[in-house]
């Protein structure tokens, strides 16, 4: 077991970003079984949870005329456009049935404000609005964080960097996570990553 200053954080293993879902990443439901032998590992761990609105503006659908998966310029940044996915309450934002998410201590919804989107656990995409994460991590000693989980390039990217960002020892384990890879995206996030000081194993 690991010490109590250690956390693992599960990023968004949910029925839709895994094979068959509206947003599924391939291979995504492969890090159910990794991420199950880790969590046994950790005295904490937190599950991130991909929760929209419905018409929530990260959809294209939302955007007259807008394609899934092309880039808009919202007021906070670029922003891609994404199929349907995690809506609130559906089957898809739903945690993959084979992950013992009853093993976490503590469940962070992110993505619920309709204008902004969150591809971080502790901050939306405008870099500014703190999910909580942070303070829940920090009032309870932890320093060490172990991150995996869907997306590399997205979710656990944003989330990895910010952690490091906020002063925590972060590892992605990327033999428990998938990713999307959008127009280099993969090897972007990798690139981000290790200049930001995350470790990748
Ligand atoms: C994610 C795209 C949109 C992720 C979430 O979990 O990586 N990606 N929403
Ligand atoms: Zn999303």
């Amino acid at each position: 077991m690991r010490p109590d200053t250690h956390a693992l954080i599960v990023i968004d293993v949910q029925l839709d970003f895994c094979p068959g879902g509206a947003l599924a990443v391939a291979g995504g439901d492969e890090v159910v079984a990794p991420v199950n032998r880790m969590m046994r590992d950790y005295p904490t761990v937190v599950l991130t949870q991909d929760w929209h609105p419905p018409g929530h503006s990260s959809f294209a659908s939302s955007h007259a005329g807008r394609a899934p998966m092309s880039t808009m310029d919202m007021p906070y940044g670029p922003q891609v456009l994404w199929p349907d996915h995690c809506v609130q309450g559906t089957e898809g934002a739903r945690f993959h049935p084979g992950l013992e998410a009853d093993r976490a201590q503590a469940v962070i919804r992110k993505g619920f404000r309709p204008e902004v989107d969150s591809y971080s656990a502790f901050f939306e995409n405008d870099h500014a609005t703190p999910t909580g994460l942070e303070g829940y991590l920090r009032t309870r000693g932890i320093e060490v964080l172990t991150l995996a989980g869907l997306a590399t390039d997205f979710c656990v990217n944003y989330s990895a960097v910010d952690a490091a960002r906020l002063g925590f020892d972060v590892t992605v384990d990327t033999e428990a996570s998938r990713a999307i890879d959008l127009g280099g995206s993969l090897k972007a996030a990798v690139d981000g990553m290790c200049g930001a000081g995350v470790a990748l194993v």
